[in-house]
């Protein structure tokens, strides 16, 4: 059975003699043209492709060959020798254009740059893996983001933070000396999505990691990843002068401190020579910072950046702080911090926020400092792994919620000024570009813990490379790439990807509703959460449910974070008439009567109403992957299924734990006509 491991890149046999036969026109004799590590990568892909998609192909003389891969002026010359009009590109993106007959398809994969040829590689065989035709290709894609990073939030021991798929694939005790051949496949995955980097430890960082032994050990993993166009960052703590360096301060603006990074960076770089840059947690939750020394944020990041520049390093400074000293309602925090630092950022900084102004919440608005810094590239920073979606056993496909954030308008310069266009350079013409994504990667065999789970890892590529991408198409090309090639299924299965997040929101926190989960660990309903030190952690402070309603003002007549957003939105969201019913209870104390205009109900009703109806969706979404049995492997059906049915009792369990605690504020029955699950 398909235990996972092989994730988007299974290469099983074709077995429809029409199709293969197809594939084999091209596939069997293929040309990659010049030698280098990555253009070793690039044959042993399409040896492993050929041989696992069609039992056969090889490399044969460019002549011969019905596939060329090609970079750089080999690419200029074969556009030219065959009159292939290329569209002007950037150094990694490529071109796969069919010179050949409908009989015998001849086709160039052509890029500036090696990279960009294995990019290319990858998307023609995921046009053979998704059953299109190759006959008459004609498609040039470039990313649109420059720096497409996963964060790890893996540390030293092996334990990874919030991380439900096993312990981490770093093995720090056996490198530099053993290469697992998890990190191979690793560099293969990534690279098949594009992603170019990869933050190998958290960023709650221990400061061991910048030990010479250390860096050792980061050098054998650079070194592979390399020919895959993958670079290698580390998390850095703030206060390293001083854990590491025995200095006795870390404040950025002393000469002595300002010394040890440069030479602790030229060391780094001796060692690894493409080495990335530094991810940053500052002041926030506890860890050291340029605050401690009464220094900016942008003082802390721009001495980092003097010490990387030289190198081409950059800083992904982060905007999430959490700070305990704060005295701001936390939605407000890291705008009301960043906001003012615009325009006092180093060249190599960008400032890395989350998607939302919380935490990660199963639904939030977009963080309204999207669009507020036109001075100050700001990376986004989404999380793939599941720590308020229910860890491993919810299947929740978050390339919706991606989607939903990217495509939100700021109207920072108008209408149109969405998300994705301030992360991929457009709307203030940046010089450099990010997306990162805190990495759902264990060592289970699977991965991702789930093996539908892979799809958030694959479509946060998908979206980094493009951040128009559409999530549905997204998810139809992962389910015929990992699960089954009937059409039937693959429709079956995209929608339930596409539903699922709505369905998950709804059994956690609808209507806005946020930050009602397992006090710690994050698991779980518990909107009773009364009892912790600080209010801001506490469930009850954010739903804020009493007698006279439900929900958190953060209008004008309560914490005012709306003034935080652009016009229309500060003032559509100011109203809870005009405020997207998605986001009513995260920017609105309510009444239990309150109409909800989608529906007519009350808002207890559709409190009500939205959790029944997820769970009841959930048993739905069981039910339908129990009638695709026979088009699933057996191993992944049933590791699907088991998940399902837990999934099923959780949202159960969520369902009944938030509406029985609600109902004691709102004093009223159950409404009639719920949907109970069957
Ligand atoms: O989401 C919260 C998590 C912490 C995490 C923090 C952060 C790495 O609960 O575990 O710490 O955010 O993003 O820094």
């Amino acid at each position: 059975g398909e235990d996972g491991y092989r994730l988007w890149l299974k290469y099983d046999l074709i077995s429809d003699d029409v199709k293969r036969n197809h594939y084999l026109t091209v596939l069997g004799k293929y040309a990659v043209v010049g030698s280098s590590p990555t253009f070793e990568v690039v044959r042993q892909e399409l040896s492993l492709a050929s041989s696992g998609l069609l039992g056969e192909g090889q490399e044969v003389k460019e002549k011969e060959a019905s596939l060329i891969i090609a970079a750089g002026d080999n690419a200029a010359t074969f556009a030219k020798q065959y009159g292939i009009e290329w569209p002007k590109q950037g150094d990694d993106g490529y071109f796969i254009h069919d010179v050949g007959s409908q009989n015998q398809p001849k086709i160039f994969v052509l890029s500036k740059s090696e990279k960009g040829a294995l990019y290319g590689t990858f998307r023609l065989l995921k046009q053979i893996q998704t059953d299109d035709v190759l006959s008459g290709i004609n498609v040039a894609s470039s990313p649109k983001v420059q720096l497409r990073v996963l964060n790890h939030w893996d540390n030293l021991d092996g334990h990874v933070e919030r991380g439900y798929a096993g312990r981490s694939i770093w093995n720090w005790h056996k490198l530099p000396g053993y290469i697992d051949q998890r990190y191979v496949d690793y560099a293969r995955a990534n690279a098949s999505i594009g992603i170019n980097g990869t933050v190998l430890n958290n960023v709650n960082a221990d400061p061991l990691m910048l030990t010479p032994a250390y860096l050792q050990k980061v050098r054998a993993l650079a070194d592979l990843f390399r020919p895959y166009g993958i670079q290698v960052y580390l998390s850095v703590k703030f206060s390293s002068p001083q854990l590491l360096g025995g200095l006795e301060t870390s404040d950025p603006l002393e000469p002595g401190v300002q010394k040890w990074w440069r030479e602790k960076v030229s060391e780094i770089y001796k060692t690894i020579p493409d080495f990335g840059g530094f991810l940053v947690k500052a002041n926030s939750e506890g860890q050291p910072g340029p605050g401690d020394f009464g220094r900016t944020h942008a003082e802390g990041a721009n001495m980092l950046a003097a010490a990387l520049q030289p190198f081409d390093g950059i800083v992904m400074w982060r905007a999430f702080v959490y700070a305990n000293e704060k005295n701001e309602e936390r939605s407000k925090q890291a705008y009301s911090e960043f906001k003012p630092l615009d325009g006092q950022f180093a060249n190599n900084v960008l400032v890395q926020v989350k998607n939302g102004p919380i935490d990660f919440q199963p639904r939030e608005p977009f963080s309204p400092l999207f669009g507020a810094t036109p001075e100050t590239p700001l990376m986004m920073e989404f999380q793939i792994t599941m720590e308020y979606l229910g860890f491993s056993t919810h299947m929740v496909y978050l390339g919706t919620m991606y989607e939903e954030v990217l495509e939100s308008d700021t109207f920072a310069k108008g209408e149109g000024s969405t998300v994705a266009k301030v992360i991929d350079g457009q709307l203030f013409s940046n010089h450099i570009t990010g997306m990162a994504g805190v990495a759902n990667i264990g060592a289970d065999r699977n991965w991702t813990g789930n093996i539908m789970l892979q799809s958030n890892w694959y479509v946060f590529g998908r979206m980094a490379w493009d951040p128009e991408v559409s999530a549905r198409e997204v998810a139809n090309d992962w389910t015929k790439m990992t699960l089954s090639h009937d059409p039937d299924t693959v429709d079956a299965v995209t929608t339930m990807l596409m539903d699922s997040h709505e369905i998950t929101v709804n059994y956690m926190t609808p209507l806005g509703l946020h930050h009602i989960m397992g006090a710690g660990h994050h698991f779980g309903p518990a909107p009773w959460v009364d009892w912790l030190a600080r209010d801001d952690w506490n469930s009850v402070y954010y739903h804020k449910a009493a007698e006279d309603g439900v929900g958190f003002d953060r209008s004008p007549t309560g914490v005012n974070s709306v003034e935080q957003y652009f016009p229309p939105l500060k003032e559509l969201w100011a109203k809870p008439e005009t405020t997207p019913e998605k986001y009513l209870l995260w920017f609105h104390h309510l009444p239990w009567d309150y109409r909800v205009s989608s529906s007519g109900r009350t808002l207890w009703n559709e409190i009500v109403h939205r959790y029944y109806q997820g769970a009841e969706d959930v048993a739905r979404m069981a039910a339908k992957w129990n009638s695709l049995k026979e088009h699933i492997d057996p191993l992944q059906f049933e590791q699907v299924r088991m998940s399902l049915a837990i999934q099923q009792k959780e949202a159960i369990w969520w369902r009944d734990a938030c509406v029985l605690y609600f109902m004691q504020y709102s004093q009223q029955p159950l409404p009639d006509n719920l949907e109970k699950p069957s």
